[in-house]
């Protein structure tokens, strides 16, 4: 697995229900913007804002909607192992390439108990399990020496979305351990963590600026370096209008603005606010 997968936002109906028709636009619109596949129901998603049973109708209607034209990987991480165990077997069942998982994020649980959350999903669903660090949403913070532990203990820990700044761990781990597939975690350092030896990238801005980063991916690979810098500074541009009033809400309003109705983020999100919708208005150009 390589290259650009969108970390798939949830679009909702003004009641907060899921928006099933927007899903499936946007699903398809990504798709012809040549991504090679989706990151489900992860932070992007507003998956820890979601019940079970939705999360469930999300990974469903993707698989659904996409088929096999993409790779599909399944972020099924929670608080709870159980509910992580369950999310893994349906997202087997439905034939989802693999699964990923963030740490258990509240309790602030012992390295070992971590771990072990980490074995159990492997073991109970039996799928490749991308490790989802990061650090400053769920507050474990994966080392390398950790990883190369966890990587030799299970065949079935096959990589790691590395949604951190630090490119030199990145780097560390694609040195030790060298059949991990890394996957860089924040778009706006897209190309600086594929030159450190990603093997993709995931990201949210990919939602609507897939084409973008797809372009930017292959520019790196054939050696165009300076076409893919040109590319990730225009998307850095654009992503620094986005954090000053919220990514998610301001991804949403510029989907909705390009076409697919995305509704707003659940609370305790606040809706973006009248500057964010002008500062959205005035960037889609660059899009
Ligand atoms: O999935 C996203 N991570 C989080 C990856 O939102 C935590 C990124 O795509 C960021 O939204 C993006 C903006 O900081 O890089």
């Amino acid at each position: 697995m390589n290259g650009i997968f969108t970390a798939l936002l949830t679009p909702f109906n003004t009641d907060y229900s899921i928006n099933l028709d927007s899903l499936k636009n946007l699903v398809e619109f990504n798709i012809r913007s040549g991504i090679n596949g989706f990151y489900v129901g992860g932070s992007t998603g507003e998956a820890m804002l979601m019940t079970q049973d939705e999360r469930k109708l999300v990974l469903k209607a993707v698989k659904d909607f996409a088929g096999d034209r993409v790779k599909l990987i399944a972020h099924t991480g929670s608080t709870a192992t159980d509910f992580a165990v369950d999310l893994a077997l349906y997202a087997k069942k439905l034939g989802y390439d693999a699964v990923s998982a963030v740490a258990p994020y509240y309790y602030s649980h012992t390295l070992q108990a971590v771990k072990q959350y980490y074995y159990d999903i492997a073991a109970a669903s039996d799928m490749p399990l991308f490790i989802y660090n990061f650090p400053g949403g769920s507050g474990f913070g994966l080392t390398t020496e950790t990883a190369a532990e966890m990587f030799e203990a299970d065949d079935r820990i096959t990589g790691i979305k590395h949604t951190s700044t630090d490119l030199f761990m990145l780097r560390q781990i694609k040195e030790r351990i060298p059949r991990a597939v890394v996957f860089n975690g924040f778009d706006e350092i897209c190309l600086a963590g594929l030159s450190m030896g990603a093997d993709g990238a995931i990201g949210s801005t990919y939602n609507f600026m897939g084409a973008k980063f797809v372009s930017l991916y292959e520019a790196f690979r054939s050696g165009n370096i300076e076409k893919a810098q040109k590319l990730q500074n225009e998307a850095c541009s654009i992503i620094a209008v986005m954090c000053r009033y919220g990514v998610f809400q301001c991804e949403k309003e510029i989907l909705t603005q390009m076409g697919i109705e995305m509704g707003q983020c659940r609370r305790p999100f606040l809706p973006l606010s009248p500057e964010g919708k002008k500062a959205v208005s005035e960037i889609l150009h660059l899009i």
